[in-house]
């Protein structure tokens, strides 16, 4: 066979069932071979909005998504999703077509060193120079993509070598395995937290990966140990009537969760990514005891001295601790959960128009059912989502906190309607990100993945204006005009929406949800709320 349908076959070995992307010049013989296969391929209208379907594939199913480009300006478009994928730790393969080996050497048309320029932006970048490795080259980019802590891969597969003759199979697909915590380090948290006052759990990301929610729970309940999440790890704990759950933890700001950071003399971090919240944000003053629950040993952070490190199987290390440590008493931080519900609360019946960040919040959550999942893109509304959607399950918020990107809602959400066609999706995106890849409208309307995208229509990258006010008391350059949503999405051939006043937001919201057509609703936000809520924070006397 030839070697790409050697390729393709080590892919279907390793379960893939989509590739997002398009094809170029340097890549027809894979092309090829997909069409022969159980694979599907989605053709995209950017190698980024592939990239980011990729990302969040992978982010909410836990196996790796893959996207595809051509070599040169194929390649470097698809890099932000695949860095986007890599810091967040979604487990990613990124299959770039390139120039033959016969003028990769030299200076030559579109051809870039794409090894070299995914290294940074991935846990393993390699080259296919012969058919033979093929199947090792494969096998090995998938399973580093899937070992913790996950993240993306790259594979460059010249031009020459796709149409080589050769004669393999692709190796067995196997996972490794955690491994157990050591005893002595599970007696040494146990002990830690037994002898703590005032003791609080961060959990991360990696709670989500580890599939460890309900470990979690359980640890956080038998113990009675209030909960934050950073704003990855929405869901790990259920919110509604638990007086554990503090809710997220994110805001340069103070927030309430904060004044439990400042209260507690020890803080045992589960599945905690540093890239998800600066340690120097929720412990300045250094002093607090820490334990590291992960599955790899503490990052080094002046700010992030972990005393006891428990290293493993997070969700065996959470029981086991659980068994040895001495549940505490009473439920001394309440009262900031108290306080961030009483926020949540104050605005559902608010008619204000534009729409408050708050009250839009509370309308989306109304309308979404308990196992809908909401995409957010970056920006202020990212920042109101983190901090006000409830949310009971995890991966039924998803937001990028370790890149960042603007751009991922869109066609995350498109990803995300692929593998769970009978829960709703909605894309919750600034006007900014949402033109960064709005070109995936017209991919969602021919894949038939009926999406609701909700824009917070502010006319300009608020988040930054919101920043710049605090700093410097004007805004500079964030200012645009947005096109006619409505009419914009109606020329894909979805629907369109504009929310006219307050009271139109909910019955809008509903009947997209309800419509099973790809809709767009521009909703206009009144970001005047956005400093309101920095001197609101700041004049905050904590309540503990
Ligand atoms: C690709 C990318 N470019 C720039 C930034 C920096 N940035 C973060 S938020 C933001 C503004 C986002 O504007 P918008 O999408 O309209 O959301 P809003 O803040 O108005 O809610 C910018 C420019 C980023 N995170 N990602
Ligand atoms: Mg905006």
């Amino acid at each position: 066979m030839k070697a790409a349908e050697l390729f393709v076959r080590c892919l279907e070995n390793e379960g893939v069932e989509y590739i997002f992307g398009i094809p170029g010049e340097e890549n027809l013989d894979i092309m090829d071979a997909l069409l022969d296969s159980s694979i599907r391929f989605v053709t995209t209208r950017h190698e980024q909005g592939a990239a980011f379907m990729a990302d969040v594939y992978g982010r909410l199913s836990g196996r790796p998504g893959v996207c595809l480009s051509t070599l040169g300006p194929g390649a470097t478009n698809l890099i932000t999703g695949v860095a986007d994928a890599n810091m967040d730790h979604a487990p990613l393969v990124a299959i770039a077509g390139q120039a033959g080996t016969n003028r990769m050497h030299k200076e030559s048309h579109q051809v870039l060193d794409l090894d070299a320029l995914f290294a940074p932006v991935t846990k393993y970048a390699s080259s296919l120079l012969t058919p033979n490795i093929i199947p090792e080259v494969v096998r090995k980019a998938f399973k580093i993509a899937q070992t913790e802590k996950t993240g993306a891969c790259f594979i460059e597969f010249p031009e020459n070598i796709a149409e080589m003759v050769i004669d393999d199979v692709p190796l067995p697909a196997k996972q490794s395995h955690l491994p157990e915590p050591p005893q002595e380090r599970v007696e040494a948290a146990a002990a830690m937290i037994s002898e703590a006052r005032n003791p609080m759990i961060l959990a991360g990301n990696g709670v989500v990966r580890a599939k460890a929610w309900k470990h979690l729970a359980d640890f956080a309940e038998k113990l009675n140990i209030p909960v934050a999440n950073t704003f990855m790890a929405k869901g790990v704990v259920p919110f509604a009537n638990n007086p554990l759950a503090l809710g997220s933890a994110g805001l340069q700001a103070k927030d309430y969760v904060k004044c439990g950071f400042d209260r507690a003399d020890l803080i045992i971090c589960v599945g905690y990514d540093l890239v998800e919240y600066h340690p120097y944000l929720w412990h300045p003053t250094r002093d607090r005891n820490i334990i590291h629950v992960d599955v790899a040993p503490a990052e080094v952070d002046a700010w992030y001295g972990a005393d006891v490190g428990v290293v493993g199987d997070i969700k065996h290390s959470l029981m086991r601790i659980a068994e040895l440590a001495t549940p505490h008493q009473g439920q001394p931080m309440r009262a900031l959960r108290g306080a961030l519900v009483v926020e949540m609360d104050d605005h559902a019946t608010d008619e204000g128009f534009p729409v408050r960040p708050q009250k839009l919040i509370w309308d989306l959550r109304t309308a979404m059912e308990r196992e809908d999942i909401a995409i957010c893109d970056v920006g202020a509304h990212k920042m109101w989502m983190a901090r006000m959607f409830r949310c009971e399950v995890p991966n039924t918020c998803i937001i990028s906190n370790g890149f960042a990107s603007m751009g991922i809602a869109v066609p995350g959400a498109v990803a995300a309607k692929l593998l769970y066609p009978e829960r709703k999706v909605v894309a919750v995106t600034g006007d900014a990100g949402f033109m960064m890849n709005s070109q995936e409208i017209e991919t969602a309307v021919r894949l038939d993945t009926p999406i609701v995208v909700l824009i917070w229509n502010d006319g300009g990258y608020g988040l930054i204006g919101w920043k710049q006010m605090n700093q410097f008391g004007r805004t500079a350059y964030v200012d645009f005009n947005n096109p006619d949503f409505v009419k914009y999405a109606e020329s894909f051939g979805a629907r369109g929406y504009r929310v006219n006043s307050t009271s139109e937001l909910m019955p809008i919201l509903r009947e997209a949800l309800d419509s099973n057509q790809v809709c767009v609703i521009d909703c206009p936000v009144d970001y005047r709320e956005n400093l309101k809520l920095t001197q609101k924070l700041g004049d905050m006397v904590c309540p503990v």
